[in-house]
């Protein structure tokens, strides 16, 4: 039984929490099926799980961004994702007693040397200026570490609200780009940067507007991570 109490006061005052053994042998399962059965329909057929870091960072290396991203927007329709929005909107409904719906699914890859998907430091909150969100991430296929490149935050750094004064980094066109709040050296300076180690069926909630960002990954296996954004009434 997860106790709420507890989850909702860890939440509110670091701006996320962790739960641990959250998703299914089942649900994580079948991200796993899912997410190879497309990239093999997608780019190609010889993929298998053994075989899918090698692959899939040597499409990066070659620049074959169209080639990922049309598989990225298959990925984001799986029922894999329905299935665990499902869950985690009674998840919202009993923590924080508020009704919400699905707005955003997707996945979050880290590649060794590779920066073209990694956000630097960054609220979700000017990506989703007119409503409110809650926003949930998850590992697939391994843990996520440090070593590989999982997300760090500022802890508490929602507590100064929405932080308008933003420079937008974009690196190329097919890059992610980061809405990089002007003072976040004070931020860094003033808050504890913590690293959201997940073991495979942990999922960490976080509030829209903790600044968080991706990091190096510094090993040769590709870090995946499943994303849930949901909408608040
Ligand atoms: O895990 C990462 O690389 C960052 C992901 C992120 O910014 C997000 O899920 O909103
Ligand atoms: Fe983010």
């Amino acid at each position: 039984m997860l106790n709420k109490k507890k989850i909702s006061k860890d939440f509110n005052s670091k701006g996320y929490t962790i739960l641990k053994n959250y998703l299914t042998p089942r649900e994580r399962e079948s991200f796993k099926k899912q997410i190879i059965n497309l990239y093999n329909k997608k780019l190609d057929k010889k993929i298998n799980e053994k075989n899918l870091d090698k692959i899939i960072t040597s499409y990066e290396k070659n620049g074959h961004y169209d080639e990922l991203y049309k598989v990225f927007l298959e990925i984001t329709k799986m029922s894999s994702f329905s299935e665990i929005s499902k869950r985690l909107k009674k998840l919202t409904k009993f923590l924080f007693d508020k009704k919400s719906e699905s707005i955003t699914n997707g996945i979050t890859i880290g590649i060794k040397n590779h920066n073209r998907t990694s956000y630097e430091w960054h609220q979700e909150k000017p990506y989703y200026k007119k409503i409110s969100t809650i926003h949930f991430q998850f590992p697939i296929f391994r843990e996520c570490n440090k070593s590989n490149g999982t997300m760090s935050v500022l802890s508490s750094s929602h507590k100064y609200g929405y932080i308008s004064d933003v420079r937008n980094r974009i690196l190329g066109k097919k890059h992610i780009n980061s809405f990089i709040p002007k003072k976040i050296n004070y931020f860094k300076k003033n808050l504890k940067e913590k690293y959201i180690n997940m073991k495979l069926g942990d999922m960490v909630i976080f509030h829209e507007n903790l600044i968080h960002k991706s990091n190096k990954n510094n090993t040769n296996k590709i870090r995946f991570a499943g994303i849930v954004r949901l909408k608040l009434y």
